[in-house]
């Protein structure tokens, strides 16, 4: 029963941001509560990133969230780009000092957390939306809620808005104070998930005449791909048929166009854009994750740079909260957006070079140039594997 409360800091959304921030927060003796508008069995099958970065991965593991992903996630040390029906490796862990990898779903990281937070009895309520946040710019702001038992409210001394690119937090906050910075990219993301066992070792991401095209997995028996498509799809117009024949299409070589095929148990179009919102605090209301930024999911960085921006709000809160010390959340934005604005370049630069442009043949001409600089020139390698594999955490 969610009657009204009182906390120290409210956390809207759980996703990969709100559940972990609330987890580190709980390890340092703070009060929390999260809301989350979907039900705890939609949050936890909503299938969205795989790759978790090196240093996010340890960080995970630090912070007692790293148990399954340990056991179950897949570890790879390379991914290959195809292009012209040739696959090139880019060999990940031998250009960056043998860093690698970890495949694990998002969903299992959403699983992971929410196991830990309903163990230790801390208050997390699904289907439960955020409708308003009030008093930023008090001590106390408001959050106020409804559920199936109503309208209600909690007062906090902070609240974190990690609530996605469709969330209230942003929109709580008077005109004026919040700049938003925005790229819309011509193509989407048509991703499927298959139980058909993939019949490659590691990621391909494949630049095709015909579009983009990503070969990754969930498991040795789950397939994850993707399909660049225009930006107006819908799923109506890919039958099974098609996006595998599409698929194979895509990402044959010379020497194979074999590729795992299986009943696909999911699937759904995502719009390719690039958003970042600062700075990433009004008041009392501070933003993380998706709420804050989203970056096209080429780079494989939008969940670790969820986790990256509560890697450094959680102990400024705690600084704040426990010491009446506000200097690190005082520099919380601008040092998040220093890396966010990273990753816009990373992904930017990773989409434009494997998504050929539908009508700009001066742009398609030089990514092909820059496509191919990356399997010439070792020191170009050397930029976009570190970038792959540890952008979050340098
Ligand atoms: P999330 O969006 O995960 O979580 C926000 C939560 O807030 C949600 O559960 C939402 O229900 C809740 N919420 C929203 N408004 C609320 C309100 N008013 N009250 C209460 N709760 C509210 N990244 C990759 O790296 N690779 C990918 O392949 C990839 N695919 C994606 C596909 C899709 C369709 C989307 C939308 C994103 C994808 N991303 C991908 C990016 C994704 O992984 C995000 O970076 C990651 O989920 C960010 O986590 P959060 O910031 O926690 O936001
Ligand atoms: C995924 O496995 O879902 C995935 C992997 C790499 C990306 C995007 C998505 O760049």
């Amino acid at each position: 029963m969610l009657g009204a409360e009182r906390t120290q800091v409210v956390i809207v959304g759980a996703g990969p941001a709100g559940l972990l921030l609330g987890h580190l927060l709980h390890l340092e003796g703070i009060d929390t509560i999260i809301v989350e508008r979907r039900s705890q069995e939609y949050v936890e099958e909503r299938v969205r990133a795989g790759v978790i970065e090196w240093g996010i991965a340890n960080f995970l593991e630090s912070s007692g969230v790293g148990t399954r992903m340990r056991a179950e996630g897949l570890v790879h040390h390379g991914i290959e780009l195809r292009f012209e029906g040739v696959s090139h490796r880019i060999a990940l862990s031998e250009l960056y000092e043998g860093r690698a990898i970890t495949v694990y779903g998002q969903q299992e990281v959403v699983k992971d957390l929410i196991a830990l937070r309903q163990g230790y009895g801390a208050p997390l309520h699904f289907d439960a939306e955020v409708t308003s946040i009030e008093g930023h710019t008090t001590d106390h702001p408001t959050v106020r809620l409804t559920s199936d038992d109503g309208e209600t409210s909690i007062t906090a001394d902070y609240v974190v808005g990690c609530d996605g690119s469709h969330g209230a937090a942003v929109g709580s906050v008077p005109p004026g104070y919040l700049r938003r910075y925005e790229r819309v990219y011509p193509f989407s993301w048509l991703g499927i998930l298959a139980e058909a066992p993939p019949t490659t070792e590691e990621l391909i991401y494949c630049r095709h005449a015909r579009g983009f095209a990503l070969y990754s997995m969930r498991s040795p028996t789950r397939s994850r791909l993707y399909l660049g498509v225009r930006p107006d799809e819908t799923l109506d117009a890919w039958p099974d048929d098609r996006i595998w024949e599409e698929l194979v299409t895509r990402l044959a070589t010379d020497h194979t166009a074999d590729i795992g095929q299986g009943p696909i148990i999911e699937r759904g179009i995502t719009p390719m854009r690039s958003v970042v919102i600062a700075p990433m605090r009004y008041g009392r209301l501070l933003l993380a994750g998706d709420a804050a930024h989203i970056v096209p999911p080429t780079g494989a960085k939008g969940m670790n740079l969820a986790v990256a921006d509560v890697r450094l709000l959680a102990p400024a809160l705690a600084a704040a909260l426990g010491d009446h010390d506000e200097r690190l959340l005082k520099e919380y934005s601008d040092q998040s957006l220093r890396r966010v604005w990273r990753a816009e370049e990373f992904s930017t630069y990773m989409t434009q070079m494997l998504h050929p442009h539908p009508s700009d043949d001066f742009e398609n001409g030089v990514q092909m140039a820059r496509l191919r600089q990356v399997i010439e020139s070792e020191s170009t390698a050397r930029s976009l594997a570190r970038n792959y594999v540890n952008l979050s955490s340098v």
